[in-house]
């Protein structure tokens, strides 16, 4: 009893309200900020100029955070008395589609767009500056978004289950939709577009052919019309060969006209249901998937024939270029390049081709992918993984945006531009940035309460692929987590530092593809038996006697030609090749010495050992952070930074052991010997591990 008292004393003192979950409001949370000084001097009477739907929204919006950060009541007013202005279909050339400008005069404070959804934005950056306890005085904020689809891709099963789901399972209920509106739908919708998402992909790539029924179609429509008020449009994974499988169809070739017409009539029907659907995003000939190379077709034709039944209603096709056939004995990286650089310029205008960031698969690190500069006649977006399939699923921390940007400023070396320039495509509508969802039905949405962060950021990037990651990290934890200044920088601080400590503990210098089987779960480098080459670790780190790593020069894969010319110079010689992207590129010697005077072995091992170093030093950040923040959050991430601790270790253990049979090298000094032998890491198994598809 007198510990509990102690507690709620303790909170009071520290103006933090005990709320039974914490963590499910993310970063629309007013509660642990409510001053009612923050808004001192400024009447609460408000104006609209515009009333449709997503209006309404902004102006709940506005309501809500008022009374949360306030207790006071704001009141509509008429647009000359009114202090907060919030008006559309501005005439400002500046402002563009979506975008907003803030602004105050001597007694108002004015969120001008041009559409509503720019009204929404805006809406919701101003409670964003007002949380922060930001002066509004002489504000002036122009935002305009640079890419037009800012999107989540779910790869959510209608069972439920989440593929590479970390945080519980799917929000999406099929079975209670329609007619039960989970208001949870609501929620996620308001999160979405309060950091400028516009678009959802509600269903995994890996396709089932059912979401496309009539009886599905209805679950669609319903969310479709809850997410409408935040300016969100869904789409759905299509599977190629839904024609056989639900249309009755003898064949699923593009080319045939009965199929074109069912994907036609199909796409009316969808239309007909939801006037503003998005369109479908496709995985074919992929990993199993049915695509038009079934029929001897291409993707481009494939493509093509979704595309023109999609384009009287204004639908866009986006469609992967995440491919690599089981037939093609090169290099799984020059696989996507080879198969879709042949067909630039002969997709619809209405298709998109979504590539990942890197060649592989979302690896810690990788280079930038070679399709980026290789499409110049199609248009083009990014796949981001906001889950974190190989950066320590639900539990590690790990802040994204830093590896999101690192891409994204990549030079390319084609016309002067980077990554993020390709994509900006300027004025066009089909300008793309997608990331893999790390939402789950978890309380806290994420699993791990710095999750959050990675969604949160990676809207920002997706609004403004040149946004300052530190900056976003920081509006973060001050929207989240604390306001104290020392306690911002702190975290701040080992957010920025915790890529790389991921990086380092799993495997640094560019090994790639070292994780366990099926799962992903933990190192699995000496897996070497799966029935694909390209799927077993032992083909991408190539480590044997004499060395280790993929060699992608000339002399082996030669992956480099699909770079430009300077990129080429670079990364074909190991000098020059910078020393994290070095594995990647070169199969070199276990002495090779490294510019810092080092062995490629002495560095390996030290930076395993540095990552796990790393974790320790957060855990002694974040020990010294009780008193600023709230204390379940505290207890939640003070677990997790234990677990990725175990994990870090693990995986330095389990690498070295393995690695070290082939070296034969002694520990270099500042590396503290595995806890076990090779075996123990080898027998431990994870039948259980979340993410894949339980065989029940
Ligand atoms: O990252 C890999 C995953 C698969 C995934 C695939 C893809 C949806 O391991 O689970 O399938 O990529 O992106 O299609």
């Amino acid at each position: 009893m007198k510990k509990a008292a102690l507690l709620i004393a303790f909170c009071i003192f520290f103006g933090i309200k005990l709320q039974a979950q914490k963590g499910y409001h993310l970063w629309l949370d007013y509660s642990a900020y409510a001053d009612s000084n923050l808004l001192k001097g400024h009447k609460l009477g408000y104006y609209f100029n515009t009333d449709d739907s997503i209006a309404r929204s902004a102006k709940k919006e506005f309501q809500k955070a008022v009374f949360e950060l306030t207790n006071q009541i704001a009141i509509p007013q008429g647009e000359k008395k009114a202090h907060w202005l919030f008006i559309s279909q501005s005439t400002n050339e500046n402002i563009k589609k979506e975008g907003f400008h803030l602004y105050s005069n001597d007694n108002q404070i004015i969120v001008e767009a041009k559409d509503s959804k720019g009204l929404l934005y805006g809406t919701f950056k101003l409670i964003n500056l007002i949380q922060r306890g930001e002066s509004l005085k002489g504000l002036d904020l122009l935002s305009n978004p640079k890419i037009a689809l800012r999107m989540l891709n779910h790869w959510d099963n209608l069972d439920r289950t989440v593929e590479r789901g970390y945080a519980g399972n799917s929000i999406f209920d099929w079975h209670t939709l329609p007619k039960y509106i989970n208001p949870r739908y609501i929620d996620y919708a308001r999160a979405n577009a309060s950091i400028g998402i516009n678009s959802v992909s509600l269903t995994n790539v890996n396709a089932n052919a059912q979401a496309l029924t009539p009886a599905y179609l209805q679950k669609v429509k319903a969310l479709a019309d809850t997410f409408r008020p935040y300016g969100i449009r869904v789409f759905l994974t299509a599977r190629f060969s839904a024609p056989i499988e639900i249309g009755g169809l003898a064949t699923a070739d593009p080319l045939d006209e009965n199929v074109a017409r069912w994907w036609k009539e199909k796409a009316a029907e969808i239309y007909r249901l939801i006037p503003d659907f998005g369109g479908f995003l496709v995985k074919a000939n992929s990993e199993g998937q049915p695509g038009p190379q079934n029929y001897k077709r291409n993707h481009a034709d494939g493509a093509n024939m979704l595309a023109k039944a999609l384009a009287p209603f204004g639908g866009d096709v986006i469609w992967r270029a995440f491919v690599y056939s089981e037939f093609d004995n090169t290099d799984r990286a020059k696989q996507a390049y080879n198969e879709f650089v042949p067909l630039d310029g002969q997709f619809e205008e209405n298709v998109i081709i979504q590539i990942k960031n890197g060649p592989i698969d979302f690896q810690p690190r990788e280079p930038f992918h070679p399709l980026f500069g290789a499409m110049p006649n199609s248009h083009i977006g990014m796949e981001f993984q906001i889950t974190q399939e190989y950066l320590g699923f639900g539990t590690h921390l790990a802040y994204l945006p830093v590896l999101f940007s690192e891409v994204l400023k990549s030079h390319t070396y084609k016309n002067n531009n980077t990554v993020a320039d390709l994509l900006v495509q300027k004025n066009s509508s089909k300008s793309l940035i997608a990331g893999v969802s790390n939402i789950g039905s978890e309380l806290n949405w994420t699993m791990h309460p710095f999750g959050q962060a990675n969604w949160y950021g990676f809207g920002k990037l997706a609004w403004d692929p040149d946004a300052d990651v530190e900056q976003i990290a920081k509006e973060w934890v001050a929207s989240t987590l604390t306001q104290d200044a020392a306690a911002t920088t702190k975290i701040t601080q080992m957010m920025l530092e915790s890529r790389e400590a991921v990086v380092n503990y799993t495997g640094s210098l560019g090994l790639h593809h070292l994780f366990d089987t099926g799962h992903h779960y933990g190192p699995g480098p000496w897996v070497s038996n799966l029935s694909r080459p390209e799927w077993n670790p032992t083909y991408y780190h190539q480590a044997d006697e004499n060395g280790i790593g993929f060699d992608r020069t000339e002399s082996g894969s030669n992956a480099t030609a699909q770079y430009a010319v300077e990129l080429q110079k670079r990364w074909n010689n190991p000098k020059a090749c910078p020393e994290e992207l070095l594995l990647w590129f070169h199969h070199l010697p276990w002495d090779y010495k490294l510019n810092s005077g080092l062995s490629l072995w002495e560095q390996l091992t030290l930076n395993y050992q540095k990552g796990v170093k790393d974790i320790a030093r957060f855990q002694k950040t974040w020990q010294g952070l009780s008193f600023e923040i709230h204390p379940q959050i505290f207890k939640q991430v003070e677990m997790l930074l234990r677990i990725q601790y175990d994990e870090a270790l693990w995986w330095k253990d389990a690498s070295i052991s393995y690695f070290q049979q082939f070296s034969k090298q002694a520990l270099p000094k500042g590396v503290e010997p595995p806890l076990h032998d090779l075996n123990y890491y080898q027998s431990l198994k994870f039948p259980f591990a979340p993410g894949t598809r339980p065989s029940w």
